[in-house]
């Protein structure tokens, strides 16, 4: 039986990736950080599965990373962890660095005192491209565009230091953006369906966006945690973008996602430059034949499928919620 540990389990692609280990047998380790209310609502669902164990820790503390580690001795290391917000980390610069950037380093550190032999996977981002233009891949050249981006970078290259300097089966998964039900309520995917099903049901009558004019490539993380996966499977450790290829604005997203509840986008959606950054990425779109030639991997789910997809878990969560009340 494999053993792995994922950071961030309690998170939308943590909380997939557990499912995806759980059902090919691994026993998984989670790291979870401590709150004043339970933090697991994407992970209840696993509460009961023998093979799962949760641990208190933090990527701000190393001390946690260290014992976690020598306790757990994984064969694989999921990475997932992060302030993931790219607004916020404008907001929090110093935090977004500690977690992301010297909170990768730190848990890096801690496998390679413990001498442990082990696979480590690196949640890294398209947002490290910045103002790169499209279409980026592996090649592509990096120009970080917010703290955030800046301190996924740093991340990155100790991943690919600690793989060139000792050998570590480091791998570093260049993902563009991936959403599902599960998506934080406020990136803008998910923003936008809980708002359809609000609307829908009577409960408001607009949402306020930012920049409508951004391009993304959004794909499905269910998808998405299945290339983690594949890319700790190869041969040998090398870097991956993971991507659909297909580029929507933020306004294509609303249109699809508001025809699908059989409204017009143009009625409900207010613009509040409060949610616009100081500094915008202006177009991400993936070239993930990489990882489509060595590991077999290839988006399924492309973006104006997803809108529906999300609308109508978000409609269910609205009908539920009205149930019980
Ligand atoms: P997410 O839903 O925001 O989950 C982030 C996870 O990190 C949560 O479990 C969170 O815990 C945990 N976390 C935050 N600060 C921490 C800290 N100081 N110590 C330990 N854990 C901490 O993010 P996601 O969408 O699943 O993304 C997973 C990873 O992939 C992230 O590293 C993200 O930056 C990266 N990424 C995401 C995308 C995407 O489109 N989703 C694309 C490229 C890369 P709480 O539940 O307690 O908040
Ligand atoms: O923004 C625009 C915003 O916050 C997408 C993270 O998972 O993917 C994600 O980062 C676009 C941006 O995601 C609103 O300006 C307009 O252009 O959903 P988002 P993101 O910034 O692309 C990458 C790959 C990651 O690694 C990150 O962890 O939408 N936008 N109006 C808005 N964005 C938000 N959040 N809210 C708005 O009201």
């Amino acid at each position: 039986m494999k053993r792995a540990l994922v950071t961030g389990i309690t998170g939308q692609d943590g909380s997939y990736l557990a499912e995806f280990l759980l059902e090919r047998d691994y026993e998984v380790h989670g790291l979870v950080r401590r709150s004043s209310l339970l933090n697991r609502s994407r992970i209840d669902h696993l509460h009961d599965n023998p093979r799962l164990h949760l641990h208190y820790g933090d990527l701000t503390d190393g001390v946690s990373l260290v014992n976690l580690v020598r306790m757990v001795e994984p064969q694989e290391v999921y990475n997932l962890g992060a302030m993931s917000h790219v607004k916020v980390s404008f907001e929090m610069p110093d935090y977004t660095a500690s977690t992301n950037a010297i909170g990768t380093l730190r848990l890096l550190e801690a496998i390679h005192a413990a001498r442990l032999e082990c696979r480590f996977y690196q949640a890294s981002t398209s947002e490290m491209f910045g103002s790169t233009p499209p279409p980026q891949n592996e090649e592509s050249k990096f120009h970080p565009r917010s703290p955030y981006g800046a301190s996924k970078l740093q991340a990155h290259w100790v991943t690919v230091n600690y793989r060139e300097a000792y050998g570590l089966f480091g791998v570093s998964g260049i993902l563009f953006n991936h959403e599902s039900p599960r998506r934080g309520e406020n990136f803008v995917t998910r923003k936008i369906t809980k708002a359809v099903a609000a609307i829908e049901a009577g409960l408001t009558d607009h949402v306020e966006l930012g920049n409508l004019e951004a391009v993304r490539d959004w794909g499905y993380a269910p998808e998405y945690v299945e290339g983690m996966w594949r890319m700790l499977q190869a041969d040998e450790p090398t870097d991956y973008v993971l991507a659909t290829g297909v580029g929507h604005t933020v306004r294509d997203f609303c249109e699809a996602a508001f025809a699908h509840a059989g409204l017009d986008w143009r009625d409900h959606v207010k613009h509040n430059e409060s949610f616009e950054r100081p500094a915008e990425v202006d177009a991400l779109i993936g070239d993930a034949s990489k990882a489509e030639a060595e590991l077999g991997w290839k988006a399924g789910t492309h973006a104006l499928d997803l809108a529906r997809l999300m609308v109508d878990a978000d409609r269910e969560d609205v009908a539920r919620l009205l149930g019980e009340g």
